[in-house]
């Protein structure tokens, strides 16, 4: 069923005038990839919880149980394929300044071909040494269920972004920048619960962007001064980009 965004008129024809726009996603954008969201009914942590399995304590106790649950991450992940959401963001490039700040780790928005992505979070694609950092991308087997060590003995992490633990250098603010800056920031797929990502469509917000949050369920919906669009962002998001290419176009 495509989603009849021509009742978002405001929303079209701001989208259309824009310099330049902000996606800021969050696992919802990647459920009908079929990879499960993070506190969904097919939650990832309802088998388990976020403080026991992404946090770095709970790798040094038990490293075995944390890398196993991303080797099974990473072997949905790798069985499946960015969703017509994404593969919408890349068009949209063709007619919008499209920038993709995300808290997903998997690569999917890279995959479709999404050409500015800020990654928030990490990416479960990377591995990195808990000790000297030295990066272990490729050659890990999925189904290895044990963690390597580095040549220099340490044990082999994913690179993503832990809880307690800081983001990468930079990457927030600059991501910040990116929002302050823009004219539109659609919001996908995201409870809004984790910080401070969770800080960004306030920041569009306060500096006069339109926010609008594209989500199946408005219980998500910070109310206010936001558009709210309910709805599955593999329908959403491609009715949104034919509507800006009928009005590019004709
Ligand atoms: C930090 C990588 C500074 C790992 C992730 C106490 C001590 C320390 C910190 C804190 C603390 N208390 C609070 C904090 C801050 C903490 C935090 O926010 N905790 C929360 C839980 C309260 N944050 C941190 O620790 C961050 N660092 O603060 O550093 C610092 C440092 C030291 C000490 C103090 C401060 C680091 C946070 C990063 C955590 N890592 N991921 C991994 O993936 O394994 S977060 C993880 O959650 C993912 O990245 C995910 O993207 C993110 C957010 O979740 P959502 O994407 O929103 O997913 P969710 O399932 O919740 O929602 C899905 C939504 O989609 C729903 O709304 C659903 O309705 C919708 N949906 C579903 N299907 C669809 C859909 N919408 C549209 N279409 C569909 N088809
Ligand atoms: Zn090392």
């Amino acid at each position: 069923m495509s989603y009849d965004i021509r009742i978002q008129k405001e929303l079209i024809n701001k989208l259309a005038d824009s310099r330049k726009i902000v996606v800021f996603t969050g696992s919802g954008v990647s459920a009908e990839s079929g990879i499960p969201t993070f506190r969904g009914d097919d939650g990832l942590w309802k088998k388990f919880s976020a403080h026991e399995l992404a946090n770095f304590d709970s790798f040094m106790k038990n490293p075995d149980l944390v890398w196993e649950w991303y080797q099974y991450r990473r072997r949905i992940i790798n069985d499946s394929k960015p969703n017509a959401g994404h593969r919408a963001l890349v068009e949209l490039e063709k007619y919008l300044d499209v920038t993709i700040v995300t808290q997903n780790v998997d690569n999917l928005h890279q995959r479709a071909g999404s050409s500015r992505v800020y990654e928030l979070h990490g990416n479960i694609t990377r591995n990195k040494c808990t000790a000297c950092g030295k990066r272990y991308d490729g050659e890990i087997e999925l189904a290895d269920n044990k963690p390597p060590h580095c040549e220099c003995g340490a044990l082999v992490r994913p690179d993503v972004v832990w809880f307690g633990e800081n983001l990468p250098e930079g990457v927030y603010e600059l991501a910040e920048e990116q929002c302050e800056s823009c004219d539109v920031m659609l919001v996908v797929g995201t409870s809004g619960v984790v910080y401070p990502a969770a800080l960004l469509p306030s920041a569009a917000l306060s500096s006069g962007a339109m926010v609008v949050d594209i989500n199946i369920d408005d219980s998500d919906h910070q109310h206010g001064r936001r558009l709210f669009i309910k709805g599955r962002s593999g329908e959403v998001l491609p009715a949104i980009f034919d509507e800006i290419k009928r009005l590019k176009e004709y």
